[in-house]
Order: C-alpha cells, then sequence, then structure tokens
C-alpha cells in the first residue's frame, strides 16, 4: 500500500489517517456476502468497489491495493482512503451502468441496486425492473414518458422498457391469455406516487378500450374522488386518505370501492389541510351558490382554521371546483343534487362552528343559537330546537325506560364532530354509490377484470395516531400478499411440482399480523374490549397492551400512553391519544333521528343507510357503548373487515406489483437521497425478489397448456396422439431451449425470466400469417 501511495505526490500517510473511517458492515450484509466473497474480490485490485462514507452514502472507488484487513481505494476525485477490507463491496463494470432490470447486475449488492437506480433516475428513466416488480422512483416533476406515442409503443412492443404502459400490457394480455382475473397492485410510502401511477395505468387502458371505454369514464370521475378523498399532508399535498380498488370488467363494466379516513373532516394537523373539496368550495362557488348555501371563506370555518393552512402552492383551489362540476355532471348528479352536495359541506363546516355555553351548576352544556347553529339547521333542513337537543343531550335507555341525559362540553364536542364525519362520510359514500351506478349504467358485469390497488401508504410521523394504526395495518396485510405471491407460493409450487431448488429464505410479517389480528389478546381485539368499557380511556387500553402483549417481538411498551410496533418497514410509535374516541365513533341514535327527520332528501338517505347498516346481522364483536342505544361496529372492526373483503379480492387474481419510491422528502425533483431510498428499498423486499427471481423460474405453464399453444409450430409433425409431455419436450428440443433454462415438473414447465418470448413470437407472426391468409381467402369468396 505504502509504494502506492508514495506514486501520488499529493496525498501523505498524515491523509490517510484524516480520511473519513467507513462505517462498519451493516447488518443486511451478511446476506450479500453470499453474492460475492469480498476478500479473493478485493485482491483483484485496480477493480471498483464501493465504500461506505461516514455518512452512510456509498461512494464508487479504485482499489489501489490490498494487504490483510485493509485496502486502499481511490474515488474519483483523486484522494486515496485506507479502508477495511470486508467492508469493500464488489461494484459491477460500467457497461452495466443502469441496466433496465435490477437481474442483469452481475453483483447485487445494496450499493449496486441504489447505484444503478440513481443512474437511471438522474437520466428521466424513473422505472426500472427488479424481476417481476416495477420499480417506480417518484420524479417530482413532468417526464416526457407518456401520452398516446408511448401508449402505441408499448401496445405494438415497439418499446420495451420498464414502464407503467408494459406492466399493464402484460395484464391485459396475462388476462386473455390465462383467462385469470388480474390485479395492479400499487404501494409504496404516502408521497411515493400511487395515485399517480394508478391513473396512468388506466390512460393506458383508456386508450386501449379506444377511447369510449369505462376505462375513460373512469379517469373522468377522478377529480370527484380526489376532491373528497384527498387533503395535503405534511408528506404529499394531494395525499389519498382512502384506500382505493378499480375494478374494470372487460369490457363491461367498472367499480371503485373506497375505505375512507374521516377523522381529517374534523381535525387535522398544522400545515395540513382537510379535504381539498372543502377549500374548493369556498374559493370557487358562485356567488349565487355561495348565498344559497351560506358560505363564507375558508378562514372563517374552525374545521379549516385549525391547521393554519389554506392553499397549497401551484394548485387553483377554484378551478378545480369548476373541475369537480363538470366531472358530478359527467357522472350524471343532477344539478340539484349537487347542490344538495355542497349544501352538505356546508354544513360540516357550519357544525365546526357551533360553541357550547354552560347552562347548569353540573357542567352540563347547550349550543349557542347563533349562526352557526340556525345555518346547520336550515342547511339540513330540521329545526334549530331538534338541532339543539340532538347536540346537547343523549336520550338511554334504561329497562323500559328512556332516559335523557344532558351533555358534559367533551361529551357535546364529540357528539357534534361524530355528526360533522358521519355527514361527510355518507356523502363521501353516496358519491361513490353514483360513480359506481353511473358506470354501470346499461352494462353487464361478466367477463374478466382488472384491478388497480391504490392504498394509502406506509405512514410513520413524529406522533402517530389510530389513522396511522389502521394505515400501517393495511399496509403489513398488504405486505403480507407481495410476500405470499412473490416468495411463499412461488417456492411451494417448485417444490410442489419436484423440481431441483435451494430454498430462499424471506422476511416474513406473520408475528405483526399476529399481534395485530390475534384474539382475544392482539391489538384489535384489546382495543374494541376497551372501547366497550365505559371507564375505558386511552391510558387504560395502553396499560393493556403492555401487560398483555409485552412477550410479542413485535411490540413494545412505551413511556406514558404510548407503544411502538416493529412494522415490516420499520418501528413506529404510536400515541393511544384519542384512540378510543376515534374507534368508538359514536353517532348517537339521537344523531340519526336527527337526520331522518330533516326535510332535506341527502340526510334522510344518509339516515336510512346508517340504519341499515348497524341493524344488518354482522360478523364480529358488536358492542353497546356506555349503555347508549347505538349499536354498531367499532371503526377498527369495520376496517379490517373490510380489509379482508378487499384481500379476498385480490387472492382470486394475478397479481402484477409496482414499488413506488420517493427519493426526497422534500417533494423536489432531482434530488436522490441513498438512505431514504435504500430504507424503502429494503422495506420492501425488492433485492429478496431480484435474488428470488433471478435463480428462479419465473415462467410456468402446464404440459398440456404448452403443448396446445405451441404444438402447431412443431416442424415434424409429432403424432397428435402423443402425450403432451412429449410434445412439449418435442418444442423445447426444437426451440432449442438450453436445459439450464427450464425444469420439467410433474405437471408444469418451468422457465427461467425471458425464454418464452421466443416461442410468443413464433406463435403471434404464425397465427397473423394465418389470420392474414384466411381474411385473403374470404376475400376471394366475397
Ligand atoms: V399518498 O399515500 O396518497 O399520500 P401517493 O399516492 O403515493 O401518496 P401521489 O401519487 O399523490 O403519491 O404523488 C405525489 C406527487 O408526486 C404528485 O402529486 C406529483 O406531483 C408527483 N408525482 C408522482 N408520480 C409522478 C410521475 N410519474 N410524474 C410526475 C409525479 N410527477
Ligand atoms: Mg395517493
Amino acid at each position: 500500500a505504502a509504494i502506492l501511495v508514495e506514486q501520488r505526490p499529493s496525498v501523505g500517510d498524515e491523509d490517510l489517517d484524516t480520511v473519513p473511517t467507513p462505517l462498519p458492515l451493516v447488518s443486511t450484509f451478511h446476506r450479500e456476502r453470499r453474492w460475492a466473497d469480498t476478500s479473493s474480490y478485493a485482491a483483484k485490485k485496480k477493480l471498483q468497489s464501493w465504500f461506505q462514507l461516514s455518512n452512510g452514502d456509498w461512494e464508487l472507488g479504485k482499489i489501489l491495493s490490498t494487504s490483510g484487513t485493509e485496502s486502499v481505494i481511490s474515488p474519483p476525485d483523486g484522494k486515496v482512503l485506507k479502508v477495511k477490507t470486508e467492508s469493500l463491496v464488489p461494484a459491477n463494470p460500467d457497461i452495466l451502468d443502469g441496466v433496465d432490470d435490477l437481474m442483469q447486475l452481475s453483483y447485487l449488492n445494496e450499493p449496486s441496486v441504489l447505484y444503478n437506480l440513481q443512474y437511471r433516475y438522474n437520466r428521466d428513466m424513473i422505472y426500472t425492473k427488479a424481476g417481476p416488480v416495477l420499480v417506480a422512483i417518484n420524479p417530482f416533476k413532468e417526464v416526457p414518458l407518456y401520452g398516446n406515442n408511448y401508449i402505441e409503443a408499448y401496445k405494438n412492443k415497439s418499446m420495451e422498457s420498464p414502464h407503467v404502459y408494459a406492466i399493464t400490457d402484460t395484464a391485459i394480455r396475462e388476462m386473455i391469455r390465462d383467462e385469470v382475473n388480474q390485479s395492479i397492485i400499487i404501494s409504496g410510502e404516502s408521497g411515493a406516487g400511487k395515485t399517480e401511477t394508478a391513473k396512468i395505468a388506466m390512460q393506458y387502458l383508456a386508450a386501449l378500450g379506444g377511447g369510449s371505454g369505462i376505462e375513460y369514464e373512469i379517469l373522468k370521475t377522478n377529480p370527484i374522488l380526489e376532491a373528497f378523498g384527498n387533503a395535503k399532508t405534511l408528506r404529499n399535498d394531494n395525499s389519498s386518505r382512502f384506500g382505493k380498488l378499480i375494478e374494470i370488467h372487460f369490457s363491461e363494466t367498472g367499480k371503485i370501492s373506497v375505505l375512507l379516513e374521516k377523522s381529517r373532516v374534523v381535525q387535522c394537523m398544522e400545515g395540513e389541510r382537510s379535504y381539498h373539496i372543502f377549500y374548493q368550495l369556498c374559493a370557487g362557488a358562485s356567488p349565487k351558490l355561495r348565498e344559497k348555501i351560506s358560505l363564507k371563506i375558508a378562514s372563517e370555518y374552525k374545521y379549516l382554521r385549525q391547521s393554519n393552512c389554506y392553499t397549497i402552492t401551484g394548485v387553483d383551489d377554484a378551478e378545480r371546483f369548476r373541475g369537480v362540476m363538470e366531472a358530478l355532471d359527467i357522472v350524471h348528479v343532477s344539478k340539484e343534487d349537487q347542490e344538495s352536495v355542497f349544501a352538505m359541506l356546508a354544513a360540516v363546516l357550519w357544525l365546526g362552528n357551533v360553541s357550547f355555553s354552560i347552562v347548569d351548576n353540573e357542567n352540563h352544556v347547550e349550543p349557542l343559537a347563533d349562526e352557526g347553529l340556525t345555518t346547520v339547521a336550515k342547511l339540513i333542513g330540521c329545526n334549530v330546537g331538534e338541532l339543539k337537543l340532538a347536540l346537547s343531550t343523549r336520550k338511554m335507555r334504561v329497562g323500559n325506560d328512556t332516559i335523557v341525559q344532558k351533555l358534559s362540553l367533551s361529551q357535546a364536542i364529540d357528539t357534534r364532530d361524530a355528526l360533522a364525519k358521519s355527514i361527510y362520510s355518507c356523502l363521501f359514500d353516496w358519491l361513490v354509490e353514483q360513480v359506481n351506478k353511473s358506470l354501470a349504467v346499461g352494462k353487464r358485469r361478466t367477463g374478466r377484470s382488472i384491478s388497480i390497488l391504490d392504498i394509502y401508504g406506509f405512514e410513520s410521523f413524529e406522533r402517530n395516531s389510530f389513522e396511522q394504526f389502521c394505515i400501517n395495518y393495511a399496509n403489513e396485510r398488504l405486505q403480507q400478499h407481495f410476500n405470499r405471491h412473490l416468495f411463499k407460493l412461488e417456492q411451494e409450487e417448485y417444490i410442489q411440482d419436484g423440481i431441483d431448488w435451494t430454498k430462499v429464505d424471506f422476511d416474513d410479517n406473520q408475528d405483526c399480523l399476529n399481534l395485530f389480528e390475534k384474539k382475544p389478546l392482539g391489538l384489535l381485539s384489546l382495543l374494541d374490549e376497551e372501547s366497550t368499557f365505559p371507564n375505558g380511556t386511552d391510558l387504560t387500553f395502553a396499560n393493556k397492551l403492555k401487560q398483555h402483549l409485552n412477550s410479542n417481538s413485535c411490540f413494545r411498551g412505551e413511556r406514558g400512553k404510548a407503544f411502538s410496533v416493529s412494522h415490516y418497514a420499520g418501528e413506529v410509535t404510536y400515541d393511544t391519544t384519542g384512540f378510543l374516541e376515534k374507534n368508538r365513533d359514536l353517532l348517537h341514535l339521537d344523531s340519526i333521528q336527527l337526520l331522518s327527520s330533516c326535510s332535506c332528501h341527502l340526510p334522510q338517505i344518509f339516515a336510512s343507510n346508517m340504519l341499515t347498516q348497524s341493524e344488518k346481522p354482522v360478523v364480529g364483536p358488536l358492542y353497546k357503548a356506555g349503555g347508549a342505544d347505538s349499536q354498531k361496529l367499532s371503526v377498527a372492526t369495520k376496517f379490517k373487515g373490510q380489509l379482508f373483503q378487499l384481500m379476498q379480492r385480490l387472492e382470486n387474481t394475478t397479481p402484477h406489483f409496482i414499488r413506488c419510491i420517493k427519493p426526497n422528502n422534500s417533494q423536489s425533483p432531482g434530488s436522490y437521497e441513498q438512505g431514504l431510498v435504500l430504507q424503502q428499498l429494503r422495506c420492501c423486499g425488492v433485492l429478496e425478489v431480484v435474488r428470488i427471481s433471478r435463480s428462479g423460474f419465473p415462467t410456468r405453464m402446464s404440459h398440456q397448456k404448452f403443448a396446445r399453444r405451441y404444438g402447431f409450430l412443431l416442424l415434424e409433425s409429432v403424432a397428435y396422439s402423443q402425450d403432451p409431455l412429449s410434445i412439449s419436450v418435442a418444442i423445447l428440443h426444437q426451440f432449442d431451449i438450453l436445459p439450464e433454462m427450464y425444469q420439467v415438473g410433474y405437471t408444469k414447465l418451468f422457465f427461467r425470466t425471458g425464454q418464452i418470448g421466443v416461442l410468443e413470437d413464433t406463435r403471434n407472426h404464425t397465427l397473423h400469417g394465418i389470420l392474414r391468409v384466411q381474411s385473403c381467402f374470404r376475400g376471394h369468396q366475397a
């Protein structure tokens, strides 16, 4: 080493001592060692290698020499550094820079993957394959990758670089080829680009539909769902606060199902916003509409004022409002109904302004009979007295008697907020129903479908509450679906079909799911149990968790009312403040009765929907809170139920996964933070996927299907009496598919990536030829 260093006069030994000391190996690296023996690699000096800076970033350097445990390495800036030999990670040759599938990398380690993605990202190639998974890095700017020319190119296969269009195209082809429903599952952190990606996939489907299809209609309804279901958060100016599954039935009808976070209506954090539609309405309503629904400017409303944020840079709320009205026209919501929708929104805003005063020496309260109260009554169509009563008392049944209980200030506020939330969420459900109805007009639901899932991403904030708890639980389930498909099922299939295969480990998140779902001692059960106790508080809930769950390795009790969960994507600390209230989400019968007595038709519809909902026989724990007359499912249980339904729908489809990655936390273009990207890659298992796909056999087909599909391509006619396997083998020989590229299982043939392409091409060409001949023939006859 000394000799080499001396050859560079500008660098002395002192320099070597002051260079940043590379960090020790990070724990995940034990895995990658399997892929490369670093010491023998480092011995081949002059090769490029990765070393880690003290800030954790990786840098490329040339190995100048290696002596035992130390190596001398020279990064491009001309410095010379001494590093621990074992900390070096082999780099790929330049020729592999920016490969479009990570499977092609000779050295598959974290820095190489990070570098490859960054290399592409810097050139606006935001999509990269990781075996079967598409990795999409949010550009935070417009990139020239979309539109009709691109769609055309992917459609006729003249373009093959990784793209959402390509994945969508594959889904369509597989749907037709295998006659199986497909799903495109888009995941990633908040702000990573899921919703945009879903729209891009829809664009492709819409273009294939030829411009009149259901996909266009769905695209056009987007402004409605985004206005009512998205909001500005600290992570994303346009954050979806609902999970969305768009189901497109070919070529019949589409359907959208959703799960909405409704607490945002009444509270949100500093710097965030409530749902876009409130601000759009306040900014964009015509003077006539304003007068009709007694609308003021956004800052007049307490619900909107609390977070101190009214606008989003670069977004014109008034203009968006016009877009929403157009979209409502498109889904055939009449002008009259639209006005009712806006009246309901105004009612929600005015409800937030209702305030209370103490009326007796037991601290019972009544709402002030001011502008807020009278306007709400006018907007929903009830009289002020009834509204006042509904917000300050609660009827309770004791034995056969009904007694009227007066409310304290905090009870009254909860009642008011619960009413506001339920009006909003009923409104949202009603709109989704209108959208679905309009999509279903005159169409029958048969045929195959493609579903696109865009669900809120994993969230971890400074302070995490009930909403994050639900969202992260949903993501945990989704992650399991991903794992199951890409690892478990894949490997099980190999083993079942008897092919040679060494098992690859993957991170299973079953323990974490058990922590949530186990009965009776899981997070959800304990939450529901505590919610039914009249004296249950957030603190007693937290204590109960610590008492029962401390032995679970995914759980950690924290100080006070907090606890932590080790999610697949990292540890999150939850603050239980507000958990019970949000989970109970009581809407007392008094409020429902109030709505049903209103003269306006939307409140009536809402009330009847709520009643039928709570009367429905439901599986799962029902509870009566505080002996009140409300009987319904807790929010968490309902959420879990909806989630299970969703997963069940997905289970019956062939999934295609898109992993969205957020390259920085500032929503700005051109910035790529290695650490942030790495953490996301790790937690979504991208590296493992590549490893397994590289060593595995991602394409498979039963002997029968293979023989049927390609048998006609055989040059020598193999007797048709022959069994499918013999025909298959004959095809494999004819096309010179190398023995290491496939395996013959008991029932299926397994292929390494890219093998089936030649066969498909030949088949398509041949078929095309045959069709042409046929149509010529018909032409002659005619
Ligand atoms: V959340 O979980 O709903 O909070 P998403 O849905 O993952 O989140 P979203 O799709 O809303 O994120 O993307 C955030 C922002 O990134 C968008 O508003 C765009 O400004 C930006 N973005 C994302 N994808 C693209 C893209 N392909 N091209 C350009 C993009 N900009
Ligand atoms: Mg979104």
